[in-house]
């Protein structure tokens, strides 16, 4: 079972768990003693179920965990026990008719065990990974709040409950239950009620303190930079991301691509006839396809028409120059309407890559702000002429719930002539994973966001999860039937390619839901690293979760990265030339696409499964629920960089840090929030 579907059924025992305590105190409150005992019961069983999904989920990795071993768990064992021996005793007799079982101790005693059980389940929903002193306090002092109020409620005034009679129901078994086990021997009178009153107002006094402490110490500053075990911040000049840009030349026998990109508000068709309000780039969705040879200048002029909160260009997967890589108030300043801002860079990089906005992408690129980016290689290995190949650049992009193979130009049906070599170049520009599915033919992926694998095996009848901003190239030749690429398993809105002159057309394409997925860790021919990847100058760990969180100033249910949301996480301090390792765990049950601008990173391992594929270098890698990644790379690009989730909303609501080299600095604010807004 994954570590993923572990969580959720922990997280389902811990409800279960947290319901039965309640039913238990409720139930026994209610003088229903076999209920009572019958929940109690249950309470415990479950517990100890608890306990053992806890232990299988500590074996998959501490943090998945951390809070509930260090404070869920034993808070619930303390209530839980105290529980047992303060109401167990009463309940056993009352089964065969002996007292009626019930006694105001041991309703606040369950009900006690069943609000532990409760805050360490909002603790782990709320607060999550790591658990701190902080949060520790407060929940505790909460946890004994509610004993003390249960206990005001159960007895007031000091007098016996009505109805209760004997000695079983006095305020003196109450009291043992909650703070001070000698009151179980406190004399009953009015003694004994100063007494309690004493106990009740110090306890809560105590109960303040610990909560106020609590709360201080979240507030407490922490360190804006964290080194992963390499050198802090020297105190060398520094040179700033204005200053990082690409040459003026393109290289020897070179030529310069110049594009001049407005953005603009447009009324866009999409192929289904539709009309959407979209963001775009020159009134086009996708924008406008940037395509060079390597070693051409790229040129872009970026304008800004009509978006009113600004716009910018980043070359997604692209290892451009820092000051090239469009991140407001990080890179540059948002581009505002009337203003531009003109992108340099060298076009080394083979493969196929996108452009989108970084200001308020959570927006802009589902409206439309974004254009795909493909670079050929200069060698001979094009020598086929456009008409003797088919070369497709697809993204996918949804649109209002309608998912668009290859923008909005409308066409799903395309020829080809049998043996044409045919390459597909798929992108998800969505937020979310697309499932791919080539039906009709064997293919090869023949490379993964950009990057060529080594020796790509043929395969067939298999489907690929393309993770949020990455991309795949598919390559085959043509058969003499038709082909269809089918996203999500939606094989009426399939793209299709059709054999010129070719027979059945109508090929049905079954269904492919069923499909295995291909697993890229497994896929291809090992190849030596171009670093040693035993070893690392620095680790980071980045524990992806949700819980309350400042985000840009202001508390969220935030997408979180050690607690924290942005721009409040540490930057990640390397220097130049480092082998940088990352540890990236997702606690959450929600899928996170990890991307790190200005660097493709090495897949190293998942769940600790060494890949034992081609080396598989990706610049957005999708860690589902549950996993764990190591990644590794070297760090040779200075600038700052942004390093997020590629889901847009996720990275908007927190899920955002920067990897900073040792030494750059910026004049634009140093957050993309800071510039102008939320600027991601
Ligand atoms: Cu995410």
């Amino acid at each position: 079972m994954t570590t993923g579907l572990w969580i959720v059924l922990d997280h389902i025992v811990a409800l279960l768990t947290t319901a039965t305590w309640f039913t238990a105190g409720v139930t026994l409150a209610l003088r229903r003693t076999r209920l009572a005992l019958a929940g109690l019961v249950a309470a415990v069983l479950v517990t100890l179920v608890r306990v053992v999904t806890v232990a299988i989920l500590a074996g998959r990795g501490w943090w998945f965990v951390q809070e509930k071993v260090l404070l869920g768990l034993p808070m619930l064992a303390v209530a839980g026990t105290g529980a047992v021996l303060v109401a167990g005793p009463r309940l056993l007799p009352a089964r065969h008719g002996r007292g009626d079982g019930t006694s105001a101790g041991g309703v606040v005693a369950v009900l006690t065990a069943a609000y532990a059980a409760l805050a360490g389940l909002v603790v782990t929903v709320l607060v999550g990974y790591p658990l701190t002193a902080g949060t520790a306090l407060i929940t505790i002092s909460l946890v004994c709040a509610g004993a003390l109020l249960t206990a005001r409620v159960a007895v007031p005034s000091g007098r016996a409950q009505p109805g209760s009679g004997g000695g079983e129901h006095s305020p003196s078994s109450l009291a043992g239950s909650t703070a001070d086990a000698g009151m179980a021997q406190a004399p009953e009178g009015r003694h004994g009620i100063s007494r309690r009153r004493f106990i009740g107002w110090t306890g809560g006094a105590a109960m303040v303190t610990a909560a106020g402490a609590g709360v201080g110490l979240s507030f407490l500053p922490t360190g804006s930079v964290t080194t992963g075990g390499g050198a802090g911040r020297s105190s060398r000049a520094g040179v700033s991301v204005a200053d990082l840009r690409g040459p003026g030349e393109p290289a020897p026998g070179g030529t310069v691509r110049r594009h001049v990109l407005t953005a603009t508000k447009a009324t866009v068709r999409l192929p289904s006839r539709r009309e959407i309000d979209a963001w775009t780039y020159n009134g086009k969705v996708p924008g406008p396809a940037i395509t060079a040879t390597q070693g051409d200048l790229i040129e872009v002029r970026l304008r800004n028409a009509d978006i009113e909160g600004g716009v910018t260009l980043h070359w997604h997967g692209y290892d451009v120059p820092c000051g090239e890589d469009g991140v407001p108030g990080v890179t540059q300043m948002a581009v505002r309407p009337g203003e531009e801002f003109v992108h340099r860079f060298r076009a080394d990089q083979v493969g196929t890559y996108w452009y989108h906005t970084h200001h308020a992408s959570h927006i802009g690129v589902r409206k439309g702000l974004y254009g795909t980016l493909v670079v050929h290689p200069r060698d001979g290995q094009r020598a086929q002429t456009a008409a003797e190949r088919v070369d497709l650049t697809l993204p996918v992009h949804t649109f209002d719930g309608t998912v668009v193979i290859g923008g909005s130009d409308g066409r799903t049906e395309r020829a080809a002539s049998p043996g044409t070599p045919v390459r597909l170049r798929l992108i998800n520009t969505d937020s979310y994973p697309h499932r791919i599915v080539l039906a009709g033919t064997a293919f090869r992926v023949a490379a993964v966001d950009g990057r060529d694998l080594n020796q790509p095996g043929e395969v067939s009848d298999v489907g690929l999860r393309l993770s949020a901003g990455g991309r795949y190239d598919l390559v085959f030749a043509m058969p003499d039937t038709p082909v269809a690429l089918v996203v999500d398993d939606d094989r009426e809105g399939a793209l299709r390619l059709l054999p010129h002159g070719g027979a059945n057309r109508d090929a049905r394409v079954g269904d492919t839901s069923a499909l295995p997925e291909l697993d890229l860790l497994r896929y291809g021919v090992p190849a030596a690293a171009p670093f040693d990847t035993r070893k690392a100058d620095r680790h980071f760990t980045m524990v992806l979760d949700r819980g309350v969180a400042m985000v840009d100033g202001r508390p969220a249910y935030a997408h979180t990265v050690n607690g924290r949301g942005h721009p409040s996480i540490p930057d990640q301090l390397v220097a130049h030339g480092d082998i940088v390792r990352f540890t990236v765990v997702n606690r959450s049950l929600e899928t996170h696409p990890w991307h790190l601008h200005g660097h493709s990173v090495l897949i190293l391992s998942r769940d600790g499964t060494p890949s034992t594929g081609s080396p598989l270098w990706m610049d957005t890698f999708d860690v589902r629920p549950g996993e764990t990644w190591e990644v590794a790379f070297r760090a040779t690009n200075p600038g700052i960089w942004m390093n997020h989730c590629h889901n847009l909303p996720h990275a908007h609501q927190g899920m955002m840090l920067r990897l900073r080299y040792d030494g750059v600095t910026t004049p634009f604010g140093g957050s993309p929030g800071a510039a102008s807004g939320h600027g991601h």
